[in-house]
């Protein structure tokens, strides 16, 4: 049996019932063959595999908080700290009812090649709890936070493990979770990303992911001889990276017509009005119902269908999973031809192979969505030298960071003889980097 498949039997005997990381452990592996195959014998020795795919620690914790009523409750908190070969530990921390360890795993072994792709010093992690802010007020996420970065702590720091923000954890929660952090251990430290500007934050990581994944797909159909101009965009999920990407796709001349949130989704004829979409979302935390209240012209339709709409370049911004292949045959047969991935594994395994062979073009989320990493990476920067640089300093070296993650993904493709295969070239271009770390330091 060759290397891969033994590995890839191995990830799934002893790690049993975490499908999401099965298919994210899939994804990289079944891409890495010619590579893997170059090296067998002196990967084989070395374990390079088993290593790639356990983690380097695996965190589980009891998240004991108090509600406005005086009713406890328990909730699972998770770090897990997946790759250290080239720098600290780093990646955010999602807060949602459906986080368990497969999601987490699969984040964080995403993570590892995402940040290596971003030619940053940073190694690969991930973490949350199945905690749901939603409808909770701003006491009870405080007391939640609190709770959490009590047993936190004593594993993460500013030159260890870094986590930020995800699903469910935005400016509020990382406000929360530094102030405690503080508190326990006197340091005024750059131990998270995503802070507010008033303590450390850097400017443009808000607008990061989203701009960052704009900035991906422009040169995607650039070097495929089009661009993002005119295009209808449609875009699921409705939170921080799904509102940038509108606003950024909208700079650049294209018409995002959609969102979505977990109940349902806004066609909006006219193209997104971010403002509106802002306010809805950021300041008063409501459903997209209310766009559709306030929007004349806009339509907002009950459950799932987005991928429905006919356009010219999808976007998935909200979870894992959300584009399967019934989905991806819709966008196909609807005339569009580019997907890039805003979330993190939002197109299914079936789906992806699809939308490959169909003639779309597609960027997977490790190379498209590493705009945030990537700049929360310059804000750790900015932190060290303690310093802070302007938005138009940032957004430059975000722009520079995106063109270099596609050239290098673009790159390896061709070398491996799979030319406009992105999803094989960013697990290549992330993998080698990683590998070769792994290699110089010897077997821990
Ligand atoms: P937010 O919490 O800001 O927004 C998430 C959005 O997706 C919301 O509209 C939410 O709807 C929707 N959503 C979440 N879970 C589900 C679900 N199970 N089913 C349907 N809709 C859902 O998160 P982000 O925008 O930060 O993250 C979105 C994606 O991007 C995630 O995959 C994340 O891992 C990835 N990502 C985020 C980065 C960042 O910097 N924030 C960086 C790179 C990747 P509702 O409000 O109803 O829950
Ligand atoms: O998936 C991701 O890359 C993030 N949620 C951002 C991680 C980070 O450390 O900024």
């Amino acid at each position: 049996m060759s290397y891969v498949d033994e590995v890839l039997e191995r990830v799934i005997a002893q790690n049993p019932a975490q499908p999401e990381f099965h298919q994210a452990a899939k994804e990289v592996l079944e891409s890495l063959r010619p590579v893997i195959e170059a090296n067998e014998a002196e990967y084989r020795r070395d374990a390079l595999l088993e290593r790639l795919t356990t983690p380097e620690r695996q965190l589980l914790f009891r998240v004991p908080w108090v509600d406005d009523k005086g009713q406890v409750h328990v909730n699972n908190g998770y770090r897990v700290q997946f790759n250290s070969a080239i720098g600290p530990y780093k990646g955010g921390l999602r807060f949602h009812p459906s986080v368990n360890l497969s999601i987490i795993k699969f984040l964080g072994f995403e993570q590892v090649f995402k940040n290596s792709l971003t030619g940053l010093p940073i190694g690969g992690g991930k973490g949350g709890a199945d905690f749901d802010p939603k409808g909770r007020s701003d006491r009870e996420v405080m007391a939640f936070c609190q709770s959490f970065m009590q047993e936190l702590y004593r594993h993460i720091g500013a030159d260890t493990d870094v986590p930020a923000g995800d699903i469910g954890v935005g400016g509020r929660e990382i406000g929360y979770l530094y102030g405690t952090y503080k508190r326990i251990t006197g340091l005024y430290e750059g131990v998270l990303t995503g802070k507010g500007l008033t303590y450390g934050g850097s400017l443009a990581r808000t607008q990061a992911t989203g701009y960052g994944l704009v900035y991906f797909a422009e040169e995607m159909l650039r070097a495929n001889g089009t661009s993002l101009k005119d295009k209808t965009v449609a875009v699921s999920g409705a939170g921080n990276v799904a509102i940038y990407a509108i606003e950024k796709a909208q700079q650049l001349g294209a018409k995002p017509v959609t969102c979505t949130d977990s109940n349902g989704w806004i066609y909006d004829p006219d193209g997104i009005d971010v403002a509106l979409l802002k306010e809805v979302k950021e300041v008063k935390r409501a459903r997209l119902t209310e766009y559709a209240a306030q929007k004349p012209g806009a339509v907002y339709h009950e459950g799932k269908g987005v991928w429905t709409t006919k356009c010219d370049v999808a976007m998935p911004c909200a979870t894992q999973n959300e584009l399967n292949l019934d989905d991806a045959k819709a966008l196909k047969a609807n005339g569009c031809m580019a997907v890039c991935e805003g979330a993190n594994m939002p197109t299914t395994l079936e789906a992806t192979q699809y939308i490959q062979a169909n003639g779309m073009l597609f960027s997977p989320g490790k190379a498209s969505n590493a705009g945030g990493v990537a700049t929360s990476a310059l804000e750790m920067s900015q932190n060290s030298e303690r310093l802070s640089w302007t938005f138009e300093e940032v957004d430059v070296k975000l722009q520079s960071i995106m063109a270099n993650i596609f050239r290098s993904a673009d790159a390896a493709a061709k070398k491996y003889g799979m030319d406009g295969n992105y999803v094989a070239g960013a697990n290549i271009a992330g993998f080698l980097k990683v590998a070769e770390a792994m290699k110089a330091q010897g077997i821990v």
